[in-house]
């Protein structure tokens, strides 16, 4: 192995990463992603589309590009084993830390130093992403060897399980390439360049089989239009009726097929270098979200991620939530909502007070009500 490229890699490890893994690039599944977009799998994330190209070809975003460096961040910690707690609102664990698009950017930018320092180049030979570029994370740590695509989708790491943050270095500099994740089928070896889903899943199905609202349309393959993680954080609009009961106690993000996935057992608490942990988040109550103001808001949650749905979406998910606790003393706080200003607002707190048994209680909200889709709701059978 070159020494330089373990130098290199030894100082990103440094730097906090805990997998560090180099690919050469080639063409990868596009198939698969422009399957995903055909079918509409995207639901309204229309810049999965706009990007689809130079998500497939790398050289499109950094032009002379030969290698991907694969950066993989363990978030998991011995507290989030615990720290589930079935009276409050459920976070996705990734939630529970400042935004890992934020605190990862100084490793980023060490790393960049690493890279033009060790292999005497100019900023301009590389760029870095983290989730938010146009870069088919999953299917380049695969072919890194960070681990195996899962059958629910996930980059599954044999040394952390779910849970693992990614990032991507694109680079015109040549690395050798690590060896992708194989395993041998009756004497063949499967793996490596075809990276086939749920290479290490063997019989297991637990992720297909849990998944509240049925968003697998295939092992390996979202429908986001169904998912959990989807609605409650990239839709902006009303949640489907039909999928509200599904969302069950989760207030933003999804871990369930992460969750029940047995490579976890050897994950590990990550050292957090490049990560900070909320995890006081996770004792709010439903009754304190429905509560927040505009203020309160952004002080709770100042440099989360969660800041990015804004005060709406947080209390239409809240609301959500509330509908489904059956809990009949959260219908005093949902009756505020009825009066919000934000007609998302108004909806989802409508169909939550009826849900818990609170219909006679809107006759003087409905009598003012002008706006067509919250009166849609009031028709609407819960
Ligand atoms: C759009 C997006 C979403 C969407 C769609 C999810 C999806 N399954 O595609 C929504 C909002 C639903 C979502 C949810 C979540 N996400 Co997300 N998301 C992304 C994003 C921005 C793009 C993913 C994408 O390209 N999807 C399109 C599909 C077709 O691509 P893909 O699943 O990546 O598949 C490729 C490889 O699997 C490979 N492949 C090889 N063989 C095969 C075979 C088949 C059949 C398929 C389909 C693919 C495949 O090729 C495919 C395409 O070429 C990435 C960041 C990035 N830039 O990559 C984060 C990312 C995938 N998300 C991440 C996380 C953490 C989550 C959540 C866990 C968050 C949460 N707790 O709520 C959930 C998990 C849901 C799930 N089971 O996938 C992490 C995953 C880390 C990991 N270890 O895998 C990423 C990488 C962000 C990051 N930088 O860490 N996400
Ligand atoms: S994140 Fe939740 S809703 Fe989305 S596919 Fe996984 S289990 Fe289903
Ligand atoms: S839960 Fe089972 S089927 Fe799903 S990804 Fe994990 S090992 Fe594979």
């Amino acid at each position: 192995m070159d020494a330089r490229q373990e130098e290199l890699r030894g100082r990103l490890g440094a730097l906090g990463f805990d997998e560090v893994r180099f690919a050469t690039l080639a063409e990868l599944r596009g198939e698969k992603l422009r399957e995903w977009l055909a079918a509409g799998h995207h639901g309204e994330m229309q810049w999965m589309e706009r990007t689809a190209e130079k998500r497939l070809w790398p050289e499109l975003v950094l032009p002379g590009a030969r290698s991907i460096i694969m950066l993989g961040v363990n978030y998991w910690s011995e507290e989030g084993r615990v720290m589930r707690d079935e009276d409050k609102p459920v976070w996705a664990r990734y939630a529970l830390h400042e935004d890992y698009h934020d605190t990862m950017k100084p490793g980023l930018v060490a790393a960049g130093r690493a890279i033009e320092e060790i292999y005497a180049v100019e900023e301009k030979a590389y760029r870095y992403y983290v989730d938010t570029g146009p870069v088919l994370e999953r299917g380049w740590a695969a072919r890194a060897g960070l681990g195996f695509i899962g059958k629910n989708a996930m980059l599954i790491s044999r040394r952390h399980g779910n849970w693992l943050f990614l990032a991507a270095i694109l680079t015109t500099v040549e690395f050798e390439p690590d060896e992708p994740v194989r395993k041998k089928i009756a004497g063949a070896v499967a793996g490596g360049e075809t990276e086939p889903v749920g290479l290490l899943c063997g019989k297991c199905t637990r992720c297909l089989d849990a998944c509240p609202t049925g968003a697998f349309a295939a092992p390996g393959v979202v429908d986001a239009r169904r998912c959990v993680s989807y609605q409650t954080i990239e839709n902006k609009g009303v949640i489907p009726r039909e999928l509200r009961a599904g969302i069950g106690n989760r207030i933003y993000g999804c871990d369930v097929c992460l969750e029940v996935c047995p490579w976890n057992r050897f994950a590990r608490a990550g050292r957090a270098v490049l990560l900070v942990a909320r995890r006081e988040l996770a004792g709010l109550t439903v009754r304190e979200i429905l509560a927040l103001t505009a203020e309160r808001f952004a002080e709770v949650f100042r440099k989360t991620p969660i800041k990015r749905v804004k005060l709406a979406g947080l209390l239409r998910n809240a609301c959500v939530v509330a509908g489904n606790s059956g809990d009949a003393e959260l219908i005093e706080p949902l009756l505020k909502l009825v009066a919000h200003e934000s007609a998302l607002v108004r909806t989802h707190a409508v169909w939550a007070v009826r849900k818990l048994g609170g219909a006679e209680r809107l006759a003087e909200a409905r009598a003012t009500e002008t706006d067509a889709g919250v009166l849609a709701e009031y028709a609407a059978e819960v």
